[in-house]
């Protein structure tokens, strides 16, 4: 049963025209309580914590309901372009401190509920994490809905409603066990709205019957029906009164059909039918940067585009008279190949059911959809058996079969007689469906995620569409909220940076930079590293009563969070510990400055190597947090369950930012903007937004080492390297490599074989031997700088001022003017301008 919490709305809410921001402590202290009393039937003493945040939430979603109405009145009236994000996730986290940010309440709200005893912090701590997502994809989104909702923009998410997000990790034995993450226990979510009069119906399977007696017409039959319920969660600009909707599609059982048992029908295949419809949004796959095959999945994606591309255009047939006025009034983004399907799907509605004729749907489609590309790793480039997509979506394969058709004939007369590259830049090849060759044909824009990315695409992975196309191509580098990340997540920052240049950052992040001048007040640096120390001492304090292990709060909190993956190199990290270990025991009294090393992280379930690093990570802190003759100078951590939440309280208590992926893998990397922008240094390779990194915030204040993505891109062209060679012209290398396999951690000899081998018997993927001196070497240089006080802050304070640019108000203005062409009255962002920054 869904409930809706909204029925229970207190008579003393505050007036309907009064403003969030105007509400007063009282004012809020009893709608509160009226809240309580309504919602649950009992009085506010009586009430668990859990049923005290579910009534505040209730009651800022009442407010937040007010300017939903009259956002959506206002844009009725005025008919802005519309932008639709389509995701295949969107990692959320919470959303209760946000919203309060957002309406302007959270010091009302603190107060308010001070005076009943009641902490804020406790209640936001019940909230589950929306972990609708796998990683930075997912919370990438999420980032740009708060942008979008903040700058104004009518712009809107388009996703599933999985009725259990990404699995819990559980670390028992030092392995990673997964619980269902199951995070509508309550059946329902308090932001949402049910909105079941917006349903449509998907199709799936069946034949398709071709009529030609007049026009030709398109006959779909004998499919299966799945109806797609629309979640509406509203999304709330910051102290704006604007509020975007993030749609989550569910799906559901077609009443009509699943009445056929009672008519005395096959009552098995009608169990089968509703079964396979429940299943449909039930989980999402928790692969990250890597691709399953799997027909569900498929399935997951149609349905994804085919409820939302007809709820759009169905919203847009009911505004606008000429379909010719698509492009202009808006914009459908593809966020990776996911939603790639859209493509045929928009062809399909404008031919099928506008009557529209090929070349004016086509012309029609690409002018409105746009494509971000997020990762050049061949293992997460999505390939379609033909046979699963006829099979399942047979006039979808129609389409995309007559969209290859057109699109290689066109080839053909620009490159007559070059059969290699159209056969490699076909979208039926090979008997696959290649999914990011349909989506760059079928788009007016395609962007990488950060400058080297995007020049990966153009010179090699997408060279020949890069040829063909070049106007396409364009780069945005990725971002993230600061509202979010500063703002909410490290207030006393937020607090000091206000005091120092004003409060104007908060809109304008560009002005973080006027932070710069202050790296030469020592009475400002101290204030700053005051301020680390009681992110430090708070997230110790986490950490001891979790894990009952203490650390050292002036040692250097060094942290690596991230999905665990190859190509993140969690194991070189490993193996920089595991000679620092080394080290000390050789000499208990090396002076090291202390470390404790934090690692937080989920591996996909299938993924062995991933598994066994965690396993790694923790056979290794087992043995380093109890051995008492290195006098606890380092620890090492692996934190549970991983999620948007925890980021939330590593980042801003973090000195040391862990972005070491083999170069030119990983298309941008977010978390190092996050790290950066709450004061912590990166040490890093020269890979994704790291060369952003360094270039906003100098090259002194930051850590670089290893290969560059040049070098690695040519040993894998051309061969050269061998691992062998580097493990035995370095005996502290050797020593380290050796110690997986030799007896050194008390497990089985087999446990750590895998990333023996990947380095030795698989020559070293990854870079890992190769960058190890390096990366030994920019940690030693780190750990020196650490020593002084004031030229470490110097270099946080360097990062935290030059971080504004990395802010997803950026990213998204520069989404919204050059790719979607937003028709919006001239928008705040453009008074940042690169100098600014
Ligand atoms: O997208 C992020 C980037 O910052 C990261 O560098 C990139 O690795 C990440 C298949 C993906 N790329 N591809 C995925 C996720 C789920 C899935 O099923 C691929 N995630 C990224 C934001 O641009």
């Amino acid at each position: 049963m869904h409930t809706n919490s909204n029925l229970y709305c207190p008579e003393n809410l505050p007036a309907q025209n009064m403003k969030p921001e105007n509400i007063t402590v009282t004012e809020f202290k009893e709608a509160f309580i009226a809240k309580i009393e309504a919602m649950h039937g009992k009085p506010l003493s009586q009430t668990s914590d859990r049923e005290k945040f579910q009534a505040l939430a209730a009651l800022v979603r009442d407010l937040i309901s007010k300017n939903l109405i009259t956002t959506n009145s206002q844009r009725a009236k005025e008919h802005p372009k519309q932008v639709y994000y389509l995701s295949i996730e969107f990692l959320l986290g919470r959303l209760l401190e946000t919203n309060l940010v957002n309406l302007g309440i959270r010091d009302t709200c603190a107060k308010a509920l001070s005076l009943l005893g009641i902490e804020l912090g406790t209640l936001i701590d019940q909230e589950e994490d929306a972990g609708l997502g796998n990683g930075g994809l997912g919370r990438l989104a999420a980032c740009y809905l708060d942008s979008m909702a903040a700058i104004g923009l009518a712009g809107h998410g388009c996703g599933l409603r999985y009725r259990y997000g990404l699995f819990e990790q559980r670390i028992i034995g030092g392995y990673q066990h997964e619980l269902p993450d199951n995070w509508l226990k309550d059946r329902s979510y308090v932001w949402e709205y049910r909105r079941p009069d917006e349903k449509v119906a998907v199709r799936f399977g069946g034949a398709v019957r071709v009529q030609t007696n007049g026009k030709t017409r398109f006959i779909h039959e004998n499919y299966e029906r799945v109806i797609a319920v629309p979640y509406d969660v509203p999304v709330a600009g910051y102290k704006n009164e604007i509020v975007n909707t993030l749609r989550l599609w569910s799906a559901e059982v077609d009443v009509s059909h699943h009445n056929c048992c009672i008519h005395g029908n096959d009552c098995n295949s009608v169990i089968g039918y509703k079964h396979g419809v429940e299943s449909l949004t039930d989980i999402l796959y928790p692969n990250d940067t890597h691709y399953e095959g799997k027909v569900l999945r498929l399935k997951q994606q149609y349905f994804l585009v085919s409820a939302s591309l007809q709820s759009i255009m169905k919203s847009f047939r009911l505004h606008h008279h000429s379909l010719s006025e698509l492009p202009d009034t808006i914009a459908v983004h593809i966020n990776d190949t996911h939603p790639a399907l859209a493509v045929p799907e928009l062809m399909r509605i404008l031919i099928d059911d506008c009557g529209l004729g090929w070349d004016d749907a086509w012309d029609l489609t690409v002018r409105t959809l746009s494509y971000t590309n997020h990762t050049v790793l061949p293992e997460a480039l999505e390939k379609w058996p033909v046979g699963m997509m006829e099979h399942l979506l047979p006039r979808i394969y129609m389409i995309i079969n007559e969209i290859n058709e057109r699109y290689c004939r066109q080839l053909w007369d620009k490159f007559p007689g070059d059969w290699d590259r159209i056969r490699s830049m076909a979208i039926i090849a090979d008997n696959q469906v290649h999914m990011a060759h349909l989506a760059i044909a079928g788009s007016h824009s395609v962007n990488g995620v950060a400058e080297i990315h995007t020049q990966i695409l153009k010179k090699s992975v997408m060279n020949n569409f890069y040829t063909h196309t070049p106007g396409k191509f364009t780069n945005v580098t990725n971002g993230i909220t600061h509202r979010r990340w500063l703002l909410t997540a490290n207030p006393m920052l937020a607090d000091l940076i206000t005091e120092t240049i004003g409060p104007d950052w908060v809109e304008y992040p560009c002005n973080l930079a006027q932070l710069a001048p202050y790296a030469k007040d020592t009475g400002f640096l101290d204030t700053l590293a005051n301020i680390k120390m009681h992110n430090k001492l708070k997230l110790a304090k986490y950490i001891k009563a979790k894990y009952n292990v203490v650390v050292d709060v002036k040692s250097i909190f060094d942290s690596h969070i991230k999905r665990i993956h190859a190509y993140k190199r969690q194991t070189l990290n490993v193996m920089h510990i595991m000679d620092l270990y080394n080290r000390l025991r050789e000499n208990p009294n090396l002076d090291i400055v202390p470390r404790t090393f934090i690692f937080g992280g989920k591996a996909a379930p299938g993924y062995y190597r991933a598994k066994k690093t965690i396993k790694l990570i923790n056979t290794l802190a087992d043995k380093i947090n109890n051995d008492k003759s290195i006098k606890d100078k380092i620890k090492v951590l692996f934190l549970e369950n991983y999620n948007v939440s925890h980021a939330e309280l590593i980042i801003p208590a973090s000195d040391a930012s862990e972005q070491i992926s083999t170069a030119s893998r990983e298309a941008s990397g977010t978390g190092n903007m996050k790290f950066m922008m709450n004061g912590a240094v990166t040490i890093g390779t020269l890979d994704g937004a790291n060369i952003e990194i360094r270039n906003a915030a100098g090259a002194d204040n930051i850590f670089v080492f290893g290969l560059s993505a040049e070098e690695v891109l040519n040993y894998y062209r051309y061969g050269g390297y061998n691992a062998w060679d580097i493990y035995n012209s370095d005996p502290r290398l050797k020593t380290v490599v050796d110690q997986l396999v030799n007896g050194f951690f008390p497990v089985d000899p087999d446990e750590f074989r895998t990333h023996h081998e990947a380095l030795l018997r698989h020559n070293d993927e990854y870079f890992l031997l190769k960058d190890f001196a390096s990366y030994v070497a920019a940690q030693c240089r780190l750990a020196e700088v650490y020593r002084d006080k004031y030229i470490w802050q110097k270099m946080c304070l360097m990062n935290i001022a030059h971080s504004g640019w990395f802010s997803s108000d950026r990213t998204f203005s520069e989404y919204a003017v050059d790719i979607w062409e937003m028709d919006q009255p001239v928008p705040i962002w453009r008074r940042c301008q690169p100098e600014d920054y």
